[in-house]
């Protein structure tokens, strides 16, 4: 009986051992390439456009340096020929991964091919790209913004839900060519003009989308456009901007004019940074649909996965709420952006 429990006791402690040592073993290699270096990502951001992309690049950095990856960064400037430059460079430099953030959705083949010649893996982290060839990419991370522009347009028609006649609405868009751009213009358009839903009210309403305008996702570039869109319309219900700097620029636009943004015209936006949620505390936007840029944890798990061999999802998208104009300023997110 003696000798069983021993004999039990030996098996016990020995595979508790290996199970440790294969932990480690698993965390040390995750932080080593095959050469037993630190893992490289090179990393080419657009630019620093809003709030919402220096938070992105911020959790980036710091998720790269709590993981033990070694990270070259660069920011394109929102010029696609920078990024593309960047990418080169980090191909010359023979980096175990590239991941960037593609300013607009299509220019990018050559580029990548160039890289897949070389056996680097590339990530797409936040926004998409349209290529000739397949398999240009290993994975992508980040946003689903047709759902996006959904959500704003099904906020849109319960707000409207008792509304007779026509809603007129103007919409500020973002970077041209860009997927959220994209994703956010069609999205808004689909749920407005959706008449099959079960649980959502019928709206009598008859929106009307007056003018789409580019605002490049920038606060400056939104105010000077809802200057031009305030000087040739009238009687605005709506303004749907496709990121909070630009509702902010408008929203200084409108109360310029004497305008009161959140009350004579429903603003609508998209992100969630911190000066955006304080304007619906005031009652100056009414609601926000979340798009999440801290991505730099799920961007290193890929990154350490790819450079272990190991399959990843193709695609990974962030959960993300919307809040209105109805919830308490408890409930609503505080970000450090
Ligand atoms: C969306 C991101 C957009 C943000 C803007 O994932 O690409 O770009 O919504 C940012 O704030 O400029």
């Amino acid at each position: 009986m003696k000798k069983l429990f021993l004999a039990s006791l030996v098996v016990l402690v020995a595979s508790a051992i290996s199970t440790y040592l294969l932990y480690l073993d698993d965390s040390f290699l995750e932080t080593e390439n095959d050469f037993g270096s630190k893992i490289v990502l090179g990393f080419a951001q657009l630019g620093a456009e809003s709030e919402w992309r220096s938070a992105s690049s911020a959790s980036i950095k710091d998720a790269a340096r709590r993981y033990g990856i070694e990270l070259m960064f660069e920011n394109a400037q929102q010029k696609q020929e920078n990024q593309i430059k960047a990418i080169r460079s980090f191909i010359a430099h023979r980096v175990d991964v590239i991941a960037f953030s593609p300013i607009v959705e299509t220019g990018w083949d050559n580029i990548l091919l160039e890289a897949k010649a070389e056996g680097i893996p590339v990530v797409l982290v936040d926004r998409h790209i349209r290529t000739e060839s397949d398999g240009l990419f290993a994975a992508f991370v980040g946003s689903d913004f047709v759902e996006e522009g959904r959500k704003a347009g099904r906020w849109l028609r319960k707000k409207f839900a008792d509304a007779e006649g026509e809603v007129r609405v103007v919409e500020l868009r973002g970077t041209e060519g860009s997927s959220p751009m994209r994703g956010r213009y069609e999205g808004f358009r689909e749920a407005l003009g959706d008449n099959d839903w079960d649980n959502d009210p019928k709206s009598s309403a008859q929106f009307k989308v007056l003018c789409s305008l580019r605002g490049d996702f920038m606060r400056s570039k939104g105010r000077e456009t809802m200057e031009q869109i305030l000087s040739s319309y009238s009687n605005i219900d709506v303004l749907f901007a496709h990121n909070d700097d630009m509702a902010m620029g408008a929203v200084e636009a409108m109360e310029e004019r004497g305008i009161r943004p959140g009350k004579d015209v429903v603003v609508i936006s998209v992100d969630a940074q911190r000066s955006a949620v304080e304007a619906m505390k005031q009652g100056k936007i009414n609601c926000i649909v979340e798009c999440n840029p801290y991505v730099g944890d799920r961007l290193m798990e890929l990154v350490r996965k790819l450079v272990a061999g190991v399959s990843v999802p193709s695609r990974i998208y962030s959960e993300e709420k919307v809040y209105t104009e109805d919830d308490a300023p408890e409930d609503l997110p505080v970000h450090p952006y």
